[in-house]
């Protein structure tokens, strides 16, 4: 139904128009009727300037986009200021001069403040007011599919192009432009931004409608989660029995089991050193929007349930910010 209304204002021939790129604008008076009316000049904006969204921005300008960006903290927006990105005194400032918008911020609460204003933000109202119709919205945050969804109807009515497109990579892929972008929504709109995609990451899958990206995004963490989970837990057996771990991860490096998130992750384990790299409060906050989807979805995960309370009690202990891979501190209470 959505996919229909969407398609209801992209004709073939607005497809064989678009083309965004560096310096393409949708101009002033484009006709509101199209979707993509691209015009010379292009404008990007980005909204949040956190881990990953600082990078992304810092892509974008170097690869020639005119970037305008806003973030709530408005000091992190310093080093793309000193790359030449405009900083913006709002979101709705920044939609206002988008012809592409991308948001990247933490959790639900925070994008909806972003997009419609209030829910714990300072924002009278938000970014989807002043987007203009005709332009392309990109959320990059990890968000439930159910807000991808209502973004989506709201973009609908307001002749707004709409993708879901979580990333993985961390901030790694965000500083090489090798991110890979999981995307919901309509396929033509993933191919007139791609040249957008091209810049910030390597790979762009294209997974169904509005809503699928965030699906299969909160299913790739699970199994990341789980992943670690799992070799806290060998290794906490491993120790109790009184052997070193190291010598379980050394076999696990020659097994079946071998995967490239343990490769990185058991030197953190084994040191009990967890600098974040990936914020445990954001592998929790996904860990969460997954069940919460299963709930929906009427379907039980009860290894992913057991995981979440493991790491809900070192979230709850945690004094500062960790990488996930704390989720060690479960067996080493009171150790680094
Ligand atoms: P970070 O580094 O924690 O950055 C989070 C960003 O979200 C940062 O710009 C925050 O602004 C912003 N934020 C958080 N809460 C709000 C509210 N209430 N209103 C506006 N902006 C807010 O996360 P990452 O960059 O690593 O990850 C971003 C997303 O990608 C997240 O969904 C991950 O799961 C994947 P601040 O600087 O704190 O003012």
């Amino acid at each position: 139904m959505l996919r229909r209304a969407q398609e209801a204002f992209v004709t073939p021939d607005d497809h064989s128009k678009t083309t965004i790129g560096p310096g393409v604008k949708i101009g002033a008076g484009a006709n509101v009727s199209r979707t993509r009316n691209i015009g010379p000049g292009s404008n990007v904006g980005l909204l949040g300037l956190g881990l990953m969204g600082r990078p992304m921005g810092l892509n974008l300008l170097k690869a020639g986009y005119s970037l305008t960006v806003w973030n709530r903290t408005a000091s992190r927006a310093e080093s793309l200021v000193a790359a030449g990105a405009k900083l913006a005194h709002s979101p709705q400032e920044v939609a206002g001069a988008s012809d592409v918008l991308i948001t990247i911020v933490s959790d639900p609460p925070a994008l909806e403040g972003v997009l419609w204003g209030g829910s714990g933000s300072s924002q009278v109202s938000g970014a989807l007011s002043t987007l203009r119709p005709g332009s392309i919205y990109i959320d990059s945050s990890t968000v439930s599919p159910a807000l991808a969804r209502k973004i989506a109807a709201a973009c609908t009515e307001r002749q707004i192009a709409f993708l879901d497109a979580p990333v993985t990579g961390g901030t790694w892929g965000a500083e090489k432009g090798e991110l890979v972008f999981m995307v919901g929504g309509d396929a033509q709109v993933l191919k007139d931004a791609e040249p957008v995609f091209s810049v910030m990451g390597k790979r762009w899958f294209h997974l169904g409608p509005n809503g699928a990206g965030q699906t299969i995004k909160l299913a790739m963490n699970l199994i990341l989660a789980l992943q670690v989970d799992a070799l806290a837990e060998a290794l906490a057996l491993v120790t109790a029995a009184g052997l070193q771990g190291e010598k379980l991860v050394e076999v696990l490096q020659s097994s079946m089991a071998r995967a490239a998130v343990l490769d990185v992750k058991a030197p953190l384990l084994l040191k009990g050193e967890y600098p974040p790299s990936f914020p445990l409060r954001l592998m929790h906050k996904d860990m969460g929007l997954a069940l919460d989807l299963a709930k929906e979805a009427g379907v039980t995960l009860p290894a992913a349930a057991a995981a979440f309370s493991t790491y809900s009690a070192v979230k709850a202990a945690a004094k500062e910010d960790l990488d996930y891979a704390a989720v060690m501190k479960f067996w080493r209470r009171g150790a680094s």
